[in-house]
Formats: C-alpha cells, sequence, structure tokens
C-alpha cells in the first residue's frame, strides 16, 4: 500500500475513536481558510427601516394577541449574514440579539426571568412600565431601562400604544449552551409600591449590601442634559459626542456582556474612519444621517436601526446643517474585554463620508 493509502487508512481509524489528525488534507484546507490576519466575520452590514419596523408591528399588534401562547409581541432584526451558516441562530450579530417590542393598552405581558441580559431603550409612547423585581419603572422616550440577568420582569400598558427596543446577550448565552428561562409562578410579578430603591440606587453613594447590579433606569432628560452640557467639547473623533451607560455598580461597561451607548453628531458633524473587532446595533433616535461601513453608504433617520459588523471600517455623518442627530447603540465589546480579545485601529488617511 501507498503512504496516502496508509495515511487514509490511519484516518479512518482515528475517526472511528474520535481522534482526529491535523495532517488530514482536506482538514487543514478548511482551517487555514481561518487563520487569516485579520477577523473574518459572518456578520453583515444591514438597514431595518422605522417604516418597516412600524408597520409590521402594528399589523401584528392587530393580529397576534399577548394570551398565554404569545410571551411578547417582539419583531427580531435579523442578520442576513447570518442566516444559513450550520448551527448558528438567527441574530442581529453573532453575540446579539435587537427586538422591537409593541405593547398595546390593557395589556400584560407576564413576568418571567431569564440567564441572558436584557435592555429596554424605549422608542416611543410613554406611560407604559415594566416591572422588574418588584420595582415599577415607568417608560418614557430616550429611558434605559436595565433588566439583569435572573431578575423577574414583566411589562404592563395601561396608557397609550409603546414601542420600545430589546437588546438581548441571548446569542452568546445560547452558543455557551447554559441558557435558562423561567416563568413566574403566579403570571404577573406584583408591584412593590412602597419599594422605590432603584431611584436611590444609582448615585455616588449606594447600598452597602447591594453587591450586583440590579435594575435600574436612566432617565432620558438627564441623559440628554449630558450630552448638550458637553456640546461645546471636543467630543471623540470617531463618535461625536459620544457617552457610554456606565454600571454604577462598578464604575464599568452596562453589563458585563453588553455595552450600551449614545452618541450625539452635531449639525454637520463628521467622524474619522475606524475600526474595531466588537460589533455594534445602532438606532437613530433622532435627525438623519449617513454611516460609511466600507465604502458603502447606509442612510438613515428617524428610528432606522442599523449593524456594523466587526472589523468594518466606518464613519458616521450629520447630514443636517442645522439639527442634531441622535444614535443609540449597543456592542458587545465588554465581552471581547473580558477575554483580552478587545482591539481597534484608526483608519488614518481613510477616504471619508
Ligand atoms: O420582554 O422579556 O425581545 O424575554 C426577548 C425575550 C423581550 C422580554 C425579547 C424577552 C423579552
Ligand atoms: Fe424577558
Amino acid at each position: 500500500m501507498s503512504d496516502r493509502n496508509l495515511i487514509q487508512e490511519l484516518d479512518r481509524e482515528l475517526e472511528a475513536k474520535n481522534f482526529q489528525g491535523l495532517w488530514n488534507e482536506a482538514l487543514w484546507k478548511s482551517d487555514a481558510k481561518l487563520m487569516t490576519k485579520d477577523p473574518k466575520t459572518a456578520v453583515l452590514p444591514c438597514l431595518w427601516k422605522w417604516n418597516d419596523i412600524e408597520h409590521y408591528l402594528r399589523q401584528a399588534g392587530e393580529l397576534v394577541g399577548l394570551d398565554g401562547k404569545v410571551e411578547r409581541r417582539t419583531l427580531r432584526l435579523l442578520n442576513p449574514g447570518l442566516k444559513d451558516l450550520r448551527g448558528q441562530k438567527h441574530a442581529t450579530t453573532h453575540t446579539v440579539h435587537m427586538s422591537v417590542q409593541l405593547l398595546k393598552p390593557g395589556e400584560l405581558a407576564s413576568s418571567h426571568r431569564h440567564n441572558f441580559g436584557a435592555f429596554r431603550f424605549i422608542v416611543e409612547g410613554r406611560g407604559a412600565y415594566t416591572v422588574v423585581e418588584g420595582e415599577k419603572f415607568v417608560m418614557e422616550p430616550g429611558d434605559l431601562i436595565l433588566n439583569p440577568p435572573m431578575t423577574w420582569h414583566g411589562h404592563g400598558n395601561d396608557a397609550e400604544p409603546i414601542m420600545w427596543l430589546d437588546g438581548l446577550d441571548y446569542p452568546l448565552i445560547l452558543s455557551l449552551q447554559v441558557l435558562t428561562w423561567e416563568p413566574f409562578p403566579g403570571d404577573f410579578q406584583p408591584i412593590k409600591e412602597s419599594f422605590k430603591s432603584a431611584a436611590y440606587r444609582v448615585g455616588m453613594a449606594r447600598p452597602v449590601w447591594e453587591k450586583a447590579a440590579g435594575p435600574l433606569a436612566y432617565k432620558w432628560e438627564e441623559t440628554y442634559r449630558t450630552l448638550k452640557g458637553l456640546e461645546g467639547g471636543e467630543g471623540s473623533p470617531f463618535d461625536g459626542v459620544a457617552l457610554e451607560y456606565v454600571n454604577p455598580v462598578d464604575g464599568g461597561h452596562t453589563f458585563p456582556t453588553m455595552s450600551c451607548g449614545i452618541q450625539m453628531l452635531r449639525p454637520g458633524e463628521a467622524t474619522q474612519t475606524h475600526r474595531h473587532n466588537s460589533s455594534t446595533v445602532y438606532h437613530a433616535f433622532r435627525g438623519s444621517g449617513v454611516t460609511v461601513i466600507d465604502g458603502k453608504r447606509y442612510e438613515w433617520e428617524k428610528g432606522d436601526c442599523f449593524v456594523v459588523p466587526l472589523w468594518s471600517w466606518h464613519s458616521h455623518q450629520n447630514q443636517s446643517k442645522k439639527e442634531e442627530a441622535i444614535l443609540f447603540s449597543m456592542n458587545d465589546r465588554p465581552m471581547l474585554e473580558a477575554l483580552k480579545l478587545y482591539r481597534e485601529e484608526a483608519g488614518e488617511g481613510m477616504p471619508k463620508v
């Protein structure tokens, strides 16, 4: 027998015993495709128009009730690049999910808990509320409400139709194969009317008995005041007047897995190009502009959502000379930093918008 045949025979024998030799040519060839100087991702840039989101969500609002069979009325933003990947669930990026949720007046979305983290960023409508660990958080446009892993939560609405963004680290938790989910015994968790600790949890003086971050809300009024206060300053060359929603418990990222941000692009402001190996999902909260991703223009207006995949060159521009533009965003940078994998590069001399 030739050496080649002998190797093939060896490979077959190894396979039967759950081994694999890296000398296997086909294997090395497919591995070599991954061994590149720059990271490779299946995540594609994608833009979802608010017109579509709103249209389909309202349609679902008429057709789909929250009757116990439907846990949440949410529209998921699916990345077209992840659809056909074998074994990979549909998601907005490989690590995070963004959905838009509609809750109509008179509706209750039952309480449950899970070990994936979640946040709500309110887009439209006011007066509905979410109950997290018995604490009632009234939802108003621009508010960010954190729903840490394993906290019980349900939503209620006795006001007007409301739409908000759900940000979830679900795809990561799923790929780690540790996902858990439980319904609340008794359907909706009662509100602790007398207990309003969330309001006191976020200041410079904090309760000593709380070791982990509980639910909390960043009210739009305060966020906007900070943005406006920094308006006359330098800002970030890549992001304009950009803020991270810092977690007050440890001063770190919003979640151990996800970071949320809000950035104001001043009238006519155009940022420098850069790239990093975290991916970002954006939502245009105010104004309109264009984001150039690897040389391609993505024009966005109020309500639109879009993805900037990891390692793609990108820059933003506010196209209005008069109005400010405000982008809300989420990214998976904390996951990469925790693993000491985070990298970024400035695109010196890269063409701008
Ligand atoms: O509102 O609790 O978009 O559990 C996905 C999973 C929303 C929620 C989502 C959830 C929720
Ligand atoms: Fe949930």
